[in-house]
């Protein structure tokens, strides 16, 4: 029986980990008599859009190579760095190992496999609609959206309520100038995002009807507008890998992980906290706030330190995972 993501053990989260499941995937590969997909010296073969799925294809058995890279708008890459917002203290995770433990149940509960899974999403043509209570609600073509929006870079740390921690170089724009942009009346209490929903191009959707898809999340209008958040269009300097959640996915640095909602396909501003994907699934245990707290353990497990994705490296969780001077006044003294 395979573990769910939140069993997750954290001694898991390490280099050779990372390894040995890349070896385990060759050797399938192998044994599937696809070896002739790998390089001579054992580089993926870089999965393009001209190789796209059939679409009738069912998910569960199709293996293929995975997409390096989702090309929207590739002229506009690497974006310039924001100095003031890429202070890190800690080196940044190697591309490849981030590229290769995700998190994204549309795809698998299996981190390792999610890269493997992810190039079924077909992400061209891709529309975000920003609906609600705005004044100019909008149907946005997301090469057009990206064009209009000042793109940047900012070195993050991204930590996941599972303990372990990365330290990541989005490429994107605050999702305040989108906000600006659409005009939301003064009832517009909270921002409802959410991923798409499409089991035949998502294995984990096709295999867990029951679960509470779309995956959802929501920020107050505070949090969504602070100058922390950003709609993430690159990483690494390049356009979203489809693993990362391409074309657009939230980046929230001070909350857990999973507030950062990828394949963003809806944008919309409501009156009440709108229901997200897995305090539905799992209530009480992943809340609205997720602020990062190394004080407030998961039913399961301490939150005091976390680990380094790649390296290993213990480290002690830093409240606000160390955003506090952006965001502590948002929360009025208690943390979230
Ligand atoms: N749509 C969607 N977004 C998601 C998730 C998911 O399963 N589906 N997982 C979240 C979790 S738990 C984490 S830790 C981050 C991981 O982002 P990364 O794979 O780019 O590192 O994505 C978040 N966004
Ligand atoms: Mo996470």
């Amino acid at each position: 029986m395979r573990r769910r993501g939140w069993q997750f053990p954290e001694r898991e989260a390490t280099p050779e980990a990372v390894f040995m499941n890349r070896r385990k995937f060759m050797q399938t590969l192998g044994g599937l008599g696809t070896a002739g997909l790998l390089g001579a010296c054992g580089h993926e073969k870089i999965y393009t859009p001209d190789d796209a799925p059939p679409a009738a294809a069912t998910p569960a058995v199709v293996i293929k190579e995975p997409q390096a890279t989702a090309d929207t708008a590739p002229s506009l890459y690497p974006a310039r760095l924001n100095p003031v917002f890429s202070r890190l203290d800690r080196s940044r995770t190697k591309e490849e190992v981030a590229a290769r433990l995700n998190n994204f149940y549309e795809f698998s509960e299996a981190k390792d496999e999610v890269w493997q899974l992810a190039w079924m999403l077909d992400t061209k043509p891709w529309t975000v609609e920003v609906a609600g209570l705005v004044h100019k609600p909008q149907l946005l073509d997301i090469d057009a959206l990206i064009r209009r929006m000042p793109l940047e870079e900012r070195l993050y740390r991204l930590r996941c309520v599972e303990a372990w921690a990365m330290a990541v170089p989005w490429t994107g724009f605050p999702l305040k100038a989108l906000i600006e942009a659409v005009e939301p009346l003064s009832s517009a209490k909270y921002v409802k995002l959410l991923s798409f929903f499409n089991p035949e191009q998502a294995p984990g959707q096709w295999d867990n009807p029951g679960w509470s898809w779309p995956y959802g999340e929501g920020l107050t209008m505070a949090e969504a507008t602070n100058e922390l958040t950003i709609l993430a269009t690159g990483v690494y300097g390049h356009p979203l890998p489809k693993q990362h959640g391409a074309p657009l996915r939230l980046v929230v640095p001070w909350k857990y992980g999973y507030k950062s909602i990828k394949s963003i396909v809806r944008i919309e501003f409501v009156e009440e906290e709108p229901p997200t994907f897995w305090d539905t699934l799992q209530p009480g245990v992943y809340d609205f706030w997720a602020n990062v707290d190394p004080a407030v353990p998961h039913p399961a497990w301490s939150q005091a330190t976390e680990e380094m994705i790649g390296t290993g490296e213990k480290r002690p969780t830093l409240l606000y995972n160390g955003y506090g001077e952006y965001v502590a006044q948002l929360y009025d003294g208690g943390r979230g």
